[in-house]
């Protein structure tokens, strides 16, 4: 099954025996996936519109980059208010990466700089392969992070490193970035989208609830002070352990009939 977006610079396609992981995949490889306006808005829809089947979801880029991040040939018209709305529009689309329906999980390689670290920096788990390499080029442009950056980036690695990506144009490469936590996974070259659909059949197996729990009520509760995230904790707990489908899954566990904790 595949749905075809109304940009032709992104391309979605259904994996898994019930189409239940989404690939969402940057098609504009001759301009290393840079984000115009048309296909920061075919994202958002791509995310508003999931068909009900879909679990999980991978995003990539295709060609030797993840993701140049905006387009700069679109930049240059625009006055301050246009800014403004652009910013917004930025962050619309992204916070349905971040707050849709379904976790989502980025596969990287190459540059992932500028908006294209901040579309990575929505997902909830990034896969890079050795090639990545981070940077945020903004501060020798000219201009700031608009969208979401400012917020998401520095929750991965502190607000003190990307300070001095942007003050330096310090840039990354894939270890040194695994390390201070703009990925989860490294992973040999050309392997990251394997990987990253491996973890999203995994994922999509888990309760939906335990799901949007994770992506829902954990950032939330980590920006609570303590008294106030012990108590969303034990309203998220109580509200996903009296799903039916939790309670099977106890019953499954109790009964020998599902798989252990193991190590790897
Ligand atoms: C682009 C863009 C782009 C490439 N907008 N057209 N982002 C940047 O400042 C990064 C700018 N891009 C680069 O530094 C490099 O292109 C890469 C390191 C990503 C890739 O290098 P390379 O040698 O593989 O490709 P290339 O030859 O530089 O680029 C191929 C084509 O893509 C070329 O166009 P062509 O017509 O000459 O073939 C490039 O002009 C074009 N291209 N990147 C437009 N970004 C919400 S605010 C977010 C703020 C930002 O993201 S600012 C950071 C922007």
């Amino acid at each position: 099954m595949n749905q075809t977006p109304a940009n032709p610079d992104l391309k979605i396609e259904f994996h898994g025996a019930s189409n239940e992981v989404a690939v969402i995949r940057l098609t504009r490889p001759t301009k290393r996936n840079a984000l115009s306006d048309g296909l920061i808005l075919a994202i958002r829809d791509a995310f508003e519109n999931l068909p009900a089947t879909v679990r999980a979801a991978v995003i990539d880029g295709e060609g030797p980059h993840f993701c140049a991040g905006l387009d700069l040939s679109e930049l240059k018209e625009r006055d301050a208010g246009q800014g403004l709305y652009h910013s917004r529009m930025w962050h619309a689309a992204l916070e349905r990466v971040q707050h849709g329906p379904v976790p989502v999980i980025a596969a990287l390689h190459g540059a992932v700089v500028g908006g294209g670290l901040e579309l990575a920096s929505a997902c909830h788990i990034r896969v890079a392969d050795e090639t990545t390499f981070y940077a945020l080029p903004e501060g020798s442009r000219g201009i700031f992070v608009g969208g979401g950056g400012a917020v998401r980036i520095p929750r991965l690695i502190g607000a003190a490193r990307m300070t001095d990506m942007m003050l330096t144009g310090r840039v990354y490469n894939a270890a040194d970035g695994e390390r201070i936590g703009m990925a989860q996974y490294l992973v040999p070259q050309g392997t990251a989208f394997d990987k990253a659909l491996e973890l999203a059949k995994r994922v999509a197996e888990n309760a939906p609830l335990t799901n949007y729990a994770l992506m829902h009520a954990l950032p939330r509760i980590a920006e609570q002070p303590a008294d106030q995230g012990f108590f969303t904790e034990a309203l998220m707990a109580a509200i996903a352990q009296s799903a039916p489908d939790a309670k099977e899954r106890v019953r499954a566990f109790l009964e020998g009939r599902a798989d252990k904790v193991r190590k790897d």
